[in-house]
């Protein structure tokens, strides 16, 4: 009986908490992404939320062209409070009620993505809950890389262990095409059908979905966030949230 009581005064007073992660090859956009996110959401600490409605949406894009983003070397974190558009809460068959997008915090990991860093990332896995995966669609001459990249993620000894011993990704990946705003990026069709259908084919036992952004231009931003909390609530029995 106390561990009921327990556990339902947690369910309503603590915010669901959960760890993503974003990753992808330098230059692909990952910090860029997160300053963005926290330009158009409040952060935990913060009591008042961010009426972007009423602010004009170049505001925040403005904001982030006089930024000077640096290349990472070690790691950007940052913990938002997730407040989901009601209209993609009614329009998402796939959402989770609407109850359940309330009260969910969003912990990101922003991990630089040169060569020499990526042996970091495995450090997280075990404690992130899903995976934002970004590429520069402009950068065709490393996609080939990208997929590799993102192969090894997908096939690394850190992930869940089924009982046959089979290794399984058990964390929904968001794939972001990213800087779609440069007319010579490559379109999400062109991006299926050509290096990344083996990305999809391969991992489609996995939750994974491939969305056309452009970060600095706030365009996609809002949508991929929605796919991805809706599948982090749908994951939930794999991957438990922490309660903060
Ligand atoms: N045109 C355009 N440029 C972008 C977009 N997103 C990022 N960039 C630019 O791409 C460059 C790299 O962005 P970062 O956010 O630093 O890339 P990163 O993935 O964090 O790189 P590392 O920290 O080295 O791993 C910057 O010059 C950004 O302004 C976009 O959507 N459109
Ligand atoms: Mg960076």
């Amino acid at each position: 009986m106390f561990h009921l009581a327990s556990s339902l005064y947690t369910q309503y007073t603590k915010r669901e908490q959960y760890n993503v992660l974003i990753l992808g090859l330098d230059n692909a956009g990952k910090t860029t992404f997160l300053e963005h996110i926290k330009l158009l959401y409040p952060t935990s600490t913060e009591t008042k939320a961010k009426n972007t409605d009423k602010e004009p949406k170049t505001l925040t894009i403005d904001i982030l062209k006089n930024k000077k983003i640096l290349p990472t070397v070690g790691q950007n974190t940052t913990t938002i409070k997730f407040e989901s558009s009601s209209e993609s809460e009614t329009t998402n068959t796939a959402s989770a009620s609407n109850n359940q997008f309330n009260n969910i915090n969003l912990k990101f990991w922003d991990l630089g993505g040169q060569k020499s860093l990526r042996s970091m990332w495995s450090r997280y896995f075990r404690s992130c809950h899903g995976i934002i995966f970004i590429i520069d669609s402009t950068d065709t001459e490393r996609f080939q890389e990208c997929y590799e990249t993102l192969m090894e993620i997908a096939h690394d000894e850190l992930w869940f262990v089924d009982s046959n011993n089979n290794n399984l990704l058990n964390v929904p990946i968001l794939m972001l095409a990213n800087k779609q705003d440069l007319p010579q990026a490559v379109d999400l069709v062109s991006l299926k059908t050509g290096v990344f259908i083996q990305v999809v084919s391969e991992l489609e036992a996995t939750d994974l979905k491939l969305l056309p952004v452009s970060v600095l231009n706030n365009q996609g931003l809002t949508e991929s966030l929605e796919w991805l909390v809706s599948r982090l609530i749908y994951n939930k029995a794999n991957k438990m949230p922490e309660y903060k």
